[in-house]
């Protein structure tokens, strides 16, 4: 290739940048896409290099879509949400060849009489859901799955994916391509980082779907860039309306293929719902030699028109399922009992067992829910156990290994006072849940109620961890939730790790947490049985604390999803003085919500976006376009910044339009706002 001289042209220039763009990006999908490797990987960085160096010198030169991204741009002071343009949908689960039968048959009693019913079959990669939208064929804007509407953008860390084009190949794309996928860290860089861990004297990681989270939610992109991510696409979300795309799933796939996306290598077509059993038999064989880690299979009707007939139940495709792997087991000893006191009381004895790796995760503690569990397994300290892990769920003990029980092996005694605050243990009859009886006078429940109070989908106060509430408990300084709102620096700054930043900033995000939702106030009072739905209902329903605090069983009785126990609840909740008295001091610190809005604000789809109207809006009147944004959440500003999360540019649009494409801002044009606004309901 050419050197450079101080007398180059800029053209010159642009064709040296061009040339070793075209090479990376060639090299990559050599490699990362295709598994066909064909430059040395010093020719490979000797190329980056250059790039690097090039890019430094003449800035000008570093796109959106240049492959120098793929090293970390600059690092995030935070992550903006972003509203999905389809909503991300889950998927529902079978577990055997019966389920997986019955899922056939709810599909051919729906679709009636067909002559044949496809599938297109893909390995379920234990990782982490994103979507990933471009604009133009480059890419523009990546999310994570979040609530499935509304989700975290990682653009600049989703850049740095080794086999993930930054521009699409070929020039017959979509203007606007929504794509969904998984992003995966390969088992070999796994095994490679929790070695280095090791050697490091640092805590390795507990399997390989937690190294993916975690890289991804990392704001400074540059240490994404070192985990070595992938990702493997699956499904689309929206796309250009008058773009036509193929009929079935599976040469969508092979579509988004073609434009240089990478598809996972194990996808297959199977004719029917035994054809479904034999790929998962096939792949549940190969499963330890694949690179990456899966937790299971999916299957997806192949006929995109039957997918629309089929439809949706709550958040999951009735078109699709996912046909999980039996759940992993080991065998361990156990060594002792504790029983932890929950928020309401509850005694939960957990299991301390010698550490066990179980499907990619070190077991040190298992729940053994109540006595009865206890009882049921005959289990003794000291005795064999077999532990299973299956998901993400919480590890269980299945049984105990009877012939290994040795002289040593004693009964487990379930307390009959709280370890904690020592109050009388009761047993409701026909409960299985015995409870301390010391109520929130015990200091355990206490500590508990508090941190369910400030956890994240309650009033989410940000620096306020598990940890650092037992301190404030422990000096005494918080014993309700209500006395957080008068903590002041003083005596902070006494306990351990908290340097003046750190008291700022935990007094900031109190403060902060003043403005909430009414859903998110209800659901953190800790309320027996009182989940993030039922508060959300309570709060549409009743609109006002006052009401809810004043209702009677038949109103309570007569809200979908209310049943007896749950009223029984939140009217004892709110007879006890104690309570009341709380939630008035609650009020009285400065907690609010906004009133007369039966909306949680914090629901909107634009919420904490901002947006820019430039140019004309040839069909719009600009003053309704800025209402519908704002009614969906967004703030609408005069001036673009790196702030800005889309510009809406109508005709003859000038120096915004140049400042967003400069800041790589996603702009839209009038059509495309229109549809989006009709897709939020706003036309
Ligand atoms: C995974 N996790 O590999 C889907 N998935 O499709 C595959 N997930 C999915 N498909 C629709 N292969 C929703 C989720």
């Amino acid at each position: 290739m050419k050197k450079l001289k101080v007398t180059d042209t800029d053209q010159d220039i642009n064709e040296q940048w061009l040339q070793l763009k075209e090479q990376i990006e060639l090299h990559n999908y050599r490699y990362y896409v295709l598994d066909e490797p064909e430059l040395p990987d010093a020719e490979y960085d000797r190329l980056m290099r250059q790039l690097l160096a090039l890019e430094a010198k003449y800035p000008q030169l570093k796109t959106a879509d240049s492959p120098s991204q793929k090293v970390g741009g600059e690092a995030l002071e935070q992550f903006n949400k972003i509203a999905h343009l389809a909503p991300m949908l889950s998927l529902d689960n079978v577990f055997s060849e019966n389920e997986l039968k019955d899922f056939g048959k709810r599909i051919e009693q729906r679709l009636g009489k067909i002559s044949e019913l496809c599938f297109t079959c893909e390995p379920k990669l234990d990782g982490l859901a994103i979507s990933i939208i471009y604009l133009n064929g480059v890419l523009n804007t990546a999310v994570t799955r979040g609530d499935g509407h509304l989700g975290e953008e990682v653009t600049q860390n989703v850049k740095t994916l080794r086999n993930l084009p930054l521009k699409l190949q070929g020039t017959d794309y979509p203007e606007l391509l929504e794509i969904r996928g998984e992003i995966f860290i390969p088992r070999s860089e796994f095994e490679r980082l929790n070695e280095e861990a090791l050697q490091n004297n640092q805590k390795t990681y507990a399997n390989p779907r937690n190294v993916a989270a975690g890289s991804l939610r990392q704001l400074d992109p540059k240490i994404t860039a070192k985990r070595k991510l992938k990702v493997y696409c699956y499904s689309l979300g929206k796309v250009s309306d008058d773009f036509v795309m193929p009929k079935t799933h599976y040469q969508r796939l092979q579509q988004l293929k073609s434009w240089g996306l990478p598809i996972c290598p194990e996808i297959e077509q199977a004719q029917s719902i035994q054809g479904c059993y034999q790929y998962f038999n096939k792949i549940a064989e190969i499963r330890n030699q694949l690179p990456y880690e899966i937790d299971g299979v999916v299957y997806k009707v192949d006929n995109i028109d039957f997918q629309d007939r089929l439809g949706f139940v709550s958040r999951a495709p009735r078109w699709a399922i996912a046909h999980k792997f039996p759940a992993q087991e080991e065998i361990t000893q156990l060594l002792g009992v504790d029983f932890q006191v929950g928020r309401t009381g509850a005694i939960t004895p957990v299991a301390r067992l010698e550490p066990v790796f179980v499907s990619g995760v070190t077991v040190s503690n298992a729940t053994l829910h109540n006595m009865d569990e206890i009882n049921r397994l005959r289990i003794k300290i000291n005795d064999w156990v077999i532990i299973r892990r299956a998901g993400d769920v919480i590890p269980q003990i299945v049984s105990v290994v009877i012939s290994k029980r040795d002289e040593t092996c004693i009964d487990i005694e379930f307390p009959t006072h709280c370890p904690v605050c020592n109050a009388l243990i009761e047993r409701v009859e026909n409960e299985a849940v015995a409870r301390c009886s010391g109520g929130l006078f015990c200091s355990a429940q206490q500590v508990e109620s508090i941190k369910h109070f400030a956890s994240r989908k309650a009033m989410n106060i940000d620096g306020l961890g598990d940890k650092l509430i037992e301190q404030l408990a422990q000096e005494k300084l918080i014993q309700n939730a209500s006395d957080l709102y008068h903590l002041t620096a003083e005596p902070l700054l006494g306990l351990d790790r908290m340097a003046q930043k750190s008291v700022n900033n935990l007094l900031d995000s109190i403060e902060k947490s003043k403005s909430t939702t009414l859903a998110k106030f209800i659901y953190a009072l800790g309320i027996r049985e009182v989940g993030e739905t039922t508060a959300g209902l309570l709060a549409i329903h009743f609109a006002n604390l006052e009401a809810l605090m004043q209702a009677d069983l038949d109103t309570l009785l007569s809200i979908q999803d209310v049943g007896p126990i749950v009223a029984k609840h939140i009217l004892t909740f709110f007879q006890q003085q104690h309570n009341q008295e709380i939630v008035a001091q609650l009020i009285a610190s400065g907690i609010h919500w906004p009133t007369m809005s039966m909306i949680d604000p914090d629901l909107l789809p634009l919420k904490g976006q901002t947006w820019v109207l430039t140019g004309t809006l040839e069909h719009l009147n600009r003053q309704n376009a800025k209402e519908m944004l704002e009614n969906l959440g967004a703030k609408v500003s005069g001036s673009v910044s790196s702030k800005t999360h889309c510009v809406v540019a109508g005709v003859a649009a000038g120096s915004k339009l140049a400042k967003a494409q400069d800041l790589d801002i996603r702009v839209i044009d009038e059509e495309q706002f229109t549809q989006k606004m009709q897709e939020l309901g706003q036309l």
